[in-house]
């Protein structure tokens, strides 16, 4: 397939109030095609003025016709949004393969799940109500949900489609107006979502997406007095930052801040049935997934068998350019591998049970072999740090004691999974592990956008996915009516 990006959109404009506009500072950012390291056009470098503006346009947005639309219409937007993103899913794919490196078969999921996320929330728009609460006699208590108001949206690099599906989908759903600011690496499919937006109807202001560098608009969205909610994915360091500068606003945020999700095998296991999510849940996306897996633990009696035959599955992965749909993509940046291939050093003294082949890798793109590590002790940094890359370690233990202990060894709680095929020892795995899902006999690494989704400890806050994301974008209103 062609390295050609054949963009139907302007890529170097922002969107403010419906209009197409250049960033105010007159300066861009380079688009880097993470395949090859060439440059593929200029997004716009969005200001402070760029944020102020887009905030206006958001604020005037939901006191005019946004606002006043019922909740079946704002729905039927958000549903015929999704029927535009479908029409788009081989575009949509192209076009984030080539802008973050990602292989055209898991850019087309992306792009299909970005569609799933506007049906989701065009059908639960108009679902989602108060409730009646029995007070005193003479008195009728109910509560209402109401729009946080101006909600602002910081996405990063990995998946731009599905994260901004779920956050701006069910910000819309609930009535409020959004200002998104894409990653500085990947703000392609985010202006060609806001293009079809504005196409499907939605009124201007709803939306509007300022890119831009995360210390300069991303600063200035989540500082910014004028708005009520700020919904964040990304790292830990960045995600603190966000979370201080909105306590100084006083306003809630919800933070999804990655991990060092476990898989836990026991001996008991259906193995065959378990490998392909055992590594496929760690090389998925070249490993830049926040619920990638990239701790497997397993029980004594199997774990040779499973570290073979893991390290078969790693031996026959294929590396290359996103447009050749192999395996596995390069990483985001040379930033993003020079922070794995550090990792992938740190192991020198470990076993490494299987790697990954570079098929298609032109110089310049940023390519990491794929590495399976075995016998790793779970004090180690690469079973304890997030390493955003296709690297997995296989750690052994001897019964549920010692799995539970490692399993919560970290910093993190997003997601883990129990293999095994005792039911009692999955309910007691499930209520022990500490992570906002837990997966029984599959592993569901950025799938189900029915399914609430979240993390414990310092994977963050809040809930995104399913009809608990809509509870996150809304504030209870009690009403207590005395009539007598
Ligand atoms: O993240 P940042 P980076 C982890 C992963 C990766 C590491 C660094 O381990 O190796 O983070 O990635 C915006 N105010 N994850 O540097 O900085 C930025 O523009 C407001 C896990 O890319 O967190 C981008 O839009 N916004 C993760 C977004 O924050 C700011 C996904 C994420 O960037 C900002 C990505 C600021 N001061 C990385 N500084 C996951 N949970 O999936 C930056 N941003």
């Amino acid at each position: 397939m062609s390295d050609d990006l054949g963009l139907w959109f302007d890529p170097s404009k922002c969107l403010i109030a419906g209009e197409w506009v250049a960033p105010s500072g007159g300066q861009y950012l380079p688009l880097e095609n993470p395949s090859t390291g060439e440059k593929i056009g200029q997004i716009a470098r969005g200001t402070g003025a760029d944020i102020d503006a887009a905030v206006a346009a958001a604020e005037a947005a939901r006191h005019g016709p946004w606002g006043r639309m019922s909740a079946a219409e704002r729905g039927r937007i958000l549903m015929t949004l999704g029927r535009m993103v479908l029409e788009r899913v081989d575009d949509l794919a192209r076009i984030e393969a080539l802008d973050v490196g990602k292989p055209l078969k898991q850019a087309r999921a992306d792009a299909v799940a970005l569609a799933r996320y506007m049906e989701f929330y065009g059908g639960a728009a108009d679902k989602l109500h108060g409730e009646t609460i029995p007070y005193l006699e003479g008195y009728t208590v109910y509560t209402l949900r109401e729009p946080h108001g101006v909600t602002g949206h910081i996405v990063p690099w990995n998946y731009p489609m599905q994260i901004i599906g779920r956050s701006v989908g069910a910000a819309l759903a609930t009535g409020n107006a959004c200002v998104l600011k894409p990653a500085e690496d990947a703000c392609l499919t985010a202006l060609a979502f806001a293009e079809m937006a504005k196409a499907a109807g939605l009124p201007d202001g709803a939306l509007n997406v300022v890119p831009g560098l995360g210390s300069e608009a991303g600063a200035a969205l989540t500082a910014h007095p004028g708005v009520h909610h700020i919904s964040f994915t990304g790292s830990v360091a960045t995600g603190v930052m966000v979370q201080e500068a909105a306590a100084k606003n006083v306003i809630p945020v919800t933070l999804e801040l990655g991990g060092k999700s476990p898989q836990v095998v026991f001996e008991d296991a259906d193995i065959p049935a378990a490998l392909p999510f055992l590594v496929n849940a760690g090389i998925q996306n070249a490993g830049q997934t926040c619920s990638a897996s990239s701790r497997i633990l397993v029980q004594r009696a199997v774990y040779d068998q499973v570290v073979e035959r893991m390290a078969l599955r790693y031996d026959a992965l294929k590396v290359g350019r996103a447009m050749d749909d192999l395996d596995v993509g390069p990483l985001i940046s040379a930033r993003q591998k020079n922070i794995v291939s550090g990792f992938i050093d740190k192991g020198a003294d470990l076993q490494i049970a299987g790697q990954g082949q570079l098929v298609s890798a032109p110089n310049g793109g940023n390519y990491v072999r794929p590495t399976l590590f075995a016998n790793v002790s779970p004090g180690h940094c690469l079973a304890r740090d997030e390493i955003f890359g296709p690297v997995q370690v296989v750690i052994p233990f001897e019964d549920e004691e010692e799995a539970v202990a490692i399993a919560n060894g970290t910093d993190y709680g997003l997601v883990a999974s129990v293999w095994s095929q005792n039911g009692a020892r999955q309910m007691r795995m499930a209520k022990r592990i500490r992570a906002g899902q837990i997966f029984i006999n599959n592993y569901g690494a950025g799938g189900g956008v029915e399914l609430p989704f979240g993390g414990m400890g310092k994977s963050g806050h809040g809930r995104e996915k399913g009809f608990e994301a809509m509870y996150g974008f809304t504030v209870l209103k009690t009403v207590a009516a005395f009539h007598g």
